[in-house]
């Protein structure tokens, strides 16, 4: 279908003179750490280019594939343009148009009904589509907070991390990125960067050609993986054990920076003990690596300064994964590394735009008038949608708002999420661009902007900067931005607090805290003030200034296995011997551009990666069609057989389309609902399933 002709002209038509070219201020919306600034050029109403702002310093000149195509999304022929109420079976995508009037009463009609008996039946459920400020919580959560809803645990990408970090440092903050360039040593650990972040990826680059040796600790062998001097594999879930044994190298080599040690870390002795009992070789077996390996990396560690850790959350989707986090945010406190600005560690760095970030101006939540609603796990959508009203659940869900996600796609174990969704009974509202296999299962699909027709404030989780996305065109269609959609929806539903009246300007200009407006609109980014090097000497933002080990309540981290593997579940373990993780890929940002055919075509197929030797012993061979399964499901995909699998682990790229892989379904018909062990959140990556040709 993309090869319909675009809905507007890209040219100008004959005998007309152009109007000269306008450069508008943007920003990339996307759940990319890089969050990069965009230059919009615009002439005669039209977004002809979209381009790295080359003002910004942190874009370092260039956007990544996706976004520089970016046009192509907002003009894309099956662009949702008009609101629609379905007319065929829930999940068919049969639908017809009507007016905004009658979709926005509709949807009010029926949430006033529903909150009349319980408005903690009705659930939002929404994520990172936009990272924006304005077109993700902010009307939405003053709506959501008047009406009383269901409150949404947002866990599906970062919480196990997130509240490690929270738990060792007292927030999300680490090292400034830029100064990864000055590293002589650097650890990718569960992070793919060509893919997943383009641009510390050419800092890393900057770093290796000034001499620094750079790790990936990765159980798929990556485009970055080839691009170190050195690849660890380790099985999936195994991180833990490996942060032990390089500790406990440090410890018995006696390369650890006292001083620091003393007056920045608290707690330190009850892990010492632990630390001692795991060499090498113990690890070696779990992670099923080579122990000469993992001592070369704490000789590294051990000896080479500055040196830098830029995990990534593809480490943390699994059982263990909180725990896996705490410890190898140790690692940087014992060397001392973070004495030095070019060592540290960063896993995320949206603890510093938190100060910034005046969350509450944006979403009233004194609009709860002292309600208190249930709290649903986004990661459990699945089995929840198929509960029924208890008392320690609440009532049966019957209405469900989307915007920003496409949790059909995205959410674990898809045939649960496909089933909830499908229930007569439930009354589902999706804000979307596309027809996505979420939309499909709606009852009333609204319209959205995308990032070129509306206004919006971003922070990063890279960087610290903050910028400004100001709308370079009109909206395409009868599409709104998400606050529009939710002030009118306020509206009819009869919310008159003055709040639901203001603007997304007004929302914008209360989003932050100390960032002077006028300059952030004129420059289009404003940098927040974090030191260089942010605790050369302590400081962390726990309540002592220390690093915590012991934390309340969770004591001190350990390495805690998968759910699914051989010691935990043994017998799963050999009915299931393969280990599937399904990380990102380049070409797509989780589920978004997959309907983009140009990106769709690099991507080609929906693939797994195989070991030579597992293949064989399975007779898969290459370019074949296989069943994936497990107890949970099946799902069909195109084998690669390929050394970038290790043996015992496949690798089932990106997030699909349901509806565009080869049988209707993606990897989430194999992966399961229960969660890590801090946070909360999903462990898409601890999955045992079982290939056979198809
Ligand atoms: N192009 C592109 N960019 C993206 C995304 C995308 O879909 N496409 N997604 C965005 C999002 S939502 C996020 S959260 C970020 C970060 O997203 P992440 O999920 O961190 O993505 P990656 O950088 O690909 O890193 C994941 C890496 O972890 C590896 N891995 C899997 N299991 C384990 C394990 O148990 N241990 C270790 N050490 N490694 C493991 C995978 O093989 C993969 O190479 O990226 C963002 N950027
Ligand atoms: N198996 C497996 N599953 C995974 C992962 C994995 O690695 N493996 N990764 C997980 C991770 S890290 C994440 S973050 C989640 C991502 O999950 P989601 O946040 O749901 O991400 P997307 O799939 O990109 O879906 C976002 C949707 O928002 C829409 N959108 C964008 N901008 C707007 C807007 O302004 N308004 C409205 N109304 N809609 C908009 C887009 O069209 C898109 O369909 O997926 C998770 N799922
Ligand atoms: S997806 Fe990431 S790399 Fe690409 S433009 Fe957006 S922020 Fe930059
Ligand atoms: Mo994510």
């Amino acid at each position: 279908m993309d090869s319909q002709a675009p809905i507007s002209p890209l040219s100008t038509p004959a005998g007309t003179a152009a109007s000269p070219v306008r450069h508008v201020h943007g920003a990339c919306p996307h759940d990319c750490p890089d969050t990069c600034a965009l230059r919009v050029s615009v002439q005669d109403g039209i977004a002809i280019r979209v381009q790295a702002d080359p003002e910004h310093e942190r874009t370092l000149g260039a956007l990544c594939a996706k976004v520089s195509r970016y046009t192509e999304r907002t003009y894309h022929p099956e662009r949702l343009l008009h609101p629609m109420k379905r007319v065929g079976p829930k999940g068919s995508g049969r639908f017809q148009r009507i007016s905004w009037d009658e979709a926005l009463d509709t949807v009010a009609a029926k949430l006033k009904a529903i909150a009349a008996r319980d408005p903690e039946a009705i659930l939002p459920y929404s994520y990172a589509g936009t990272m924006g400020l304005l077109q993700g919580e902010a009307m939405a959560g003053r709506f959501f907070n008047r009406l009383g809803a269901s409150r949404l645990d947002r866990t599906i990408c970062a919480s196990a991390g997130g509240a490690a970090l929270a738990a060792t440092y007292g927030g999300k903050v680490g090292m400034q990125v830029q100064f990864f360039a000055e590293s002589k040593l650097i650890l990718i650990w569960g992070s793919n960067p060509i893919t997943s972040s383009v641009h510390f990826w050419n800092l890393a680059q900057q770093a290796k050609r000034a001499g620094a040796k750079l790790w990936c600790i990765d159980p798929r062998r990556t485009d970055s993986a080839d691009k170190c001097h050195r690849h660890l594999a380790l099985r999936p879930g195994t991180d833990g054990a490996l942060a032990l044994a390089l500790m406990g190298e440090l410890i018995r080599g006696d390369a650890l920076d006292h001083d620091y040690i003393q007056r920045h870390v608290s707690g330190f002795d009850k892990l010492k003990a632990r630390a001692l009992e795991w060499t090498p070789e113990r690890a070696a077996e779990v992670c099923g690596v080579d122990a000469a390996l993992i001592r070369e990396l704490a000789q590294d560690y051990a000896t080479v300064q500055p040196a830098a850790i830029r995990l990534n959350y593809g480490m943390q989707r699994v059982r263990g994964g909180g725990n896996a986090v705490r410890l190898i945010a140790l690692l940087p406190c014992l060397t001392g590394a973070w004495r030095h600005r070019a060592g540290g560690l960063l896993l995320s760095a949206s603890g510093w735009a938190a100060q910034a970030r005046n969350d509450a101006a944006l979403q009233r939540p004194e609009l709860l008038a002292g309600r208190s609603p249930r709290v649903i796990n986004m990661s459990t959508i699945g089995q929840d949608l198929l509960r029924e009203a208890a008392p320690d659940f609440g009532p049966k869900v019957e209405a469900v708002v989307v915007y920003n996600s496409n949790p059909v796609a995205v959410a674990p174990q898809s045939a649960q999420v496909a089933a909830g969704f499908q229930r007569e009974d439930l009354f589902t509202v999706v804000l979307e661009q596309f027809m996505t296999d979420t939309a499909d299962h709606a009852d009333i699909v609204l319209p959205a902007t995308t990032q070129l027709e509306h206004l919006d404030l971003h922070c990063s989780y890279g960087h610290t900067d903050v910028l400004i996305n100001e709308p370079a065109v009109q909206p395409m269609g009868e599409a709104l931005p998400n606050t529009e959609i939710f002030r009118r929806l306020a509206a009819r539903m009869g919310f008159t607090d003055p709040c639901f009246g203001d603007d997304d300007e007004a929302l914008a200009r209360v989003a932050l805290k100390g960032i002077d407006f006028e300059q952030l609109r004129a420059r289009g980014w404003a940098r927040l003030p974090v030191a260089d090097a942010p605790f050369a000497e302590g400081g962390f933002p726990t309540p002592d200034g220390k690093v915590v080990v012991d934390a309340p309540g969770l004591g001190v981290p350990d390495f805690v296995p998968n759910h699914e593997s051989p010691q935990m579940t043994p017998e799963l373990a050999a009915r299931y011997p393969l280990a599937m993780i399904s990380p990102p890929a380049r070409n797509f940002l989780n589920s978004t551009f997959v309907n983009v055919k140009s990106l769709r075509d690099i991507g080609g197929e929906p693939l797994l990666e195989i070991a030579p030797q597992d293949a064989m012993a399975r007779g898969v061979v290459d370019g074949a069609v296989v069943r994936v399964f497990n107890d949970r499901g099946e799902v069909k995909l195109r084998a690669r057989v390929s050394t970038r699998a290790r043996p015992g682990v496949v690798n089932g790229l990106g997030i699909w389309w349901r509806k565009l892989g080869l049988d209707g379904r993606n990897v989430n018909e194999l992966t399961h609902q229960r969660l890590t062990d801090l946070g909360g959140g999903p462990s898409f990556y601890d999955c045992l399933v079982e290939v056979a040709p198809a």
